[in-house]
């Protein structure tokens, strides 16, 4: 059986020291071998940003796509070969910025996959503009005197669009995170865990001990019910999403998987798809 050991390679990662991703990295790995998968068994699939190295940084399949691509990728992935474990990563830029239609519908598709966002309130690989995770007033080279915007309150808005998974953690917290991760891989369905994971390089406002002043864990709060999304979205209104742990879960909705005829009998890897001469000449004749 594999071990987390078995999920590294030999790819020194070219993160700056300190970097929230590290232990981000570690938790995935970790879950991967607690969960009982071999690196045959998972794809990592990361989008465009200091975050998307991960892919990289991986003993598994992997793919290190485009900006704000992953999901789509990764979606693609899991309709091919359901056999896989799909986790899908990036920054909040890649997700919450460029990547917002995607991760919009990919959540209320609710694909059996995991998507994990690196959340550090900035863009990093691009060194330091705001993304919209920044919070109002925060200055950067993009917004010298302070952004002017409000930030994206994403885990509201994974929940307003139908997510039946929602998790948030603080890359210190690597029991925690990995917990959640794991949790996220059993999941059937679409998994959204945001990770506060600080860049320690461009954001010198959103630190760690800024985070470890300003969240709240969610195990810590009497009677909190993460099956119900009233109390979810009210929780998170209230603690203006600086909240970490299981935030929301529904297990009774079906996956797109289970939903489509047809598919949970073979996976596209394994179908049939040739067509005979006959049937091929009759198709070019409609068309020419
Ligand atoms: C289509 C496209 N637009 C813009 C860029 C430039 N770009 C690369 S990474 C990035 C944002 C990085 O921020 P984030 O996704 O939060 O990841 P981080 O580096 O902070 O981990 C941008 C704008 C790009 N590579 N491709
Ligand atoms: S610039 Fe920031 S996000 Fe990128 S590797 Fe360095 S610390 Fe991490």
């Amino acid at each position: 059986m594999a071990t987390f050991k078995d999920f590294r390679n030999d790819v020194k990662p070219n993160w700056c020291p300190g970097c929230g991703d590290f232990s981000v990295q570690a938790a995935m790995q970790r879950a991967a071998a607690n969960v009982g998968l071999e690196p045959e068994n998972l794809a990592v699939i990361s989008g465009i940003g200091c975050s998307g190295r991960i892919s990289g940084y991986i003993n598994s399949y992997g793919f290190h796509s485009i900006h704000g691509r992953a999901l789509p990728i990764a979606q693609g992935v899991k309709m091919a070969n359901r056999d896989l474990t799909v986790l899908a990563a990036g920054g909040d830029g890649d997700g919450f910025a460029i990547g917002t239609g995607h991760t919009v519908h990919a959540i209320r598709r609710n694909i059996n996959i995991t998507y994990i966002v690196m959340d550090n309130h900035i863009y990093g690989l691009t060194k330091g503009q705001t993304s919209p995770r920044s919070d109002a007033g925060f200055k950067t080279k993009s917004t010298p005197l302070g952004s002017v915007e409000q930030p994206l309150s994403t885990m509201e808005m994974a929940l307003t669009v139908g997510a039946t998974f929602v998790a948030q953690s603080f890359s210190t917290d690597l029991k925690e995170l990995t917990a959640l991760i794991e949790a996220g891989i059993k999941h059937e369905g679409f998994s959204l865990i945001n990770v506060f994971s600080p860049c320690v390089t461009y954001n010198k406002v959103n630190t760690y001990d800024w985070f470890k002043e300003n969240l709240t864990k969610l195990s810590e709060v009497e009677g909190y019910d993460p099956s119900n999304r009233q109390m979810a979205m009210q929780t998170l209104m209230e603690k203006d999403g600086l909240v970490t742990g299981l935030i929301y879960q529904n297990k009774d909705r079906k996956s797109y998987q289970d939903l489509i005829k047809g598919y949970s009998e073979k996976p596209l890897t394994e179908a049939n798809l040739k067509i005979d001469q006959d049937y091929f000449d009759k198709l070019v004749e409609e068309f020419v």
